[in-house]
């Protein structure tokens, strides 16, 4: 009301994204930063360190064998490469709440516990229940980023989501029924694009997706390490090529989303 039109108003510049205001931008920020940069790094020339433990066209899966008090928190590391999509498309339907049961297989129920900005949320989830363990639940952040190439012009931009635990008032670990786990993932992705000779427009056939999907999970509590490795290496390749054809299934009559 106080500002009339013709009235200077002060110019501050725009916040690097529309959640810098909120209490956890700064662990956002932060956690981003260094899971791009894990991310980015790959598997190495030669994978040293890590163990290829599923294969399947285009797509490779990596872990680590690593224990935290006799649990199992093994690191992974997933590589893909899927035809026809852009990263910008991939990272919209992983952020996005409204697709998540559709692809994701092992949800039992996921709420929104808050909308912080277009770019990050705040999900609670539960998950099936593996017998012979309790169920498990987590809380985490998820924020959606578009980084510009700005130094190579030639080289793809990068879109990113990275989800993080993190803790709500309202909803204390291990109170119910469930145990809670802890997890860090990022889903990265850059677009190739290989322009037609003629100039035609670009089409689904001249791009690619190169995906980097990095996952650490601590089951929070107690379960059997032959139970937890031998889920992973089921659900993992299963969540990816589910998941990549899930894009490729909604986007194929859509126009590119660059
Ligand atoms: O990144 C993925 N999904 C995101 C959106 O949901 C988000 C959430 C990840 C949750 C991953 C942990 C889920 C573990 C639940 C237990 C598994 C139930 C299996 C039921 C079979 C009937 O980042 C895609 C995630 C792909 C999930 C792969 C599963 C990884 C298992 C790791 C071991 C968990 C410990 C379970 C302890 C009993």
């Amino acid at each position: 009301d106080r500002i009339k039109s013709g009235t200077a108003v002060p110019v501050t510049p725009p916040p690097t994204s529309p959640a810098s205001h909120h209490r956890l931008w700064s662990e956002i920020d932060n956690v981003v930063k260094q899971q791009v940069a894990w991310a980015r790094l790959g598997v190495g020339e030669s994978g040293t360190g890590w163990q290829l433990f599923a294969e399947d066209g285009e797509m490779r899966m990596y872990r680590r064998e690593e224990e935290v008090d006799g649990m199992v928190v093994d690191p992974l590391k997933a590589v893909h490469i899927v035809k026809g999509i852009t990263g910008h498309e991939v990272c919209h339907y992983f952020f996005s709440p409204q697709y998540r049961y559709d692809w994701e297989t092992t949800l039992e129920q996921m709420t929104v516990l808050e909308t912080i900005s277009e770019d990050t949320c705040l999900f609670l989830q539960t998950h099936k229940r593996i017998w012979p363990a309790s169920q498990r639940d987590v809380i985490f952040w998820s924020h959606l980023r578009h980084l510009p190439n700005d130094q190579d012009r030639d080289g793809p931009d990068i879109w990113t989501v990275v989800n993080h635990s993190t803790e709500h008032k309202d909803y204390p670990a291990n109170a119910g029924k469930c145990v809670r786990i802890y997890l860090t993932v990022c889903m990265l992705c850059q677009t190739r694009v290989n322009p037609p000779k003629d100039g035609a427009p670009i089409s689904r056939d001249d791009i690619s997706c190169k995906i980097t999907y990095c996952s650490v999970v601590n089951p929070g509590g107690w379960a059997p390490a032959s139970v937890l490795r031998a889920v992973y290496k089921r659900e993992y390749p299963k969540f990816l090529k589910r998941f990549t054809a899930y894009v490729t299934n909604q986007t194929k009559d859509k126009s590119i989303m660059f």
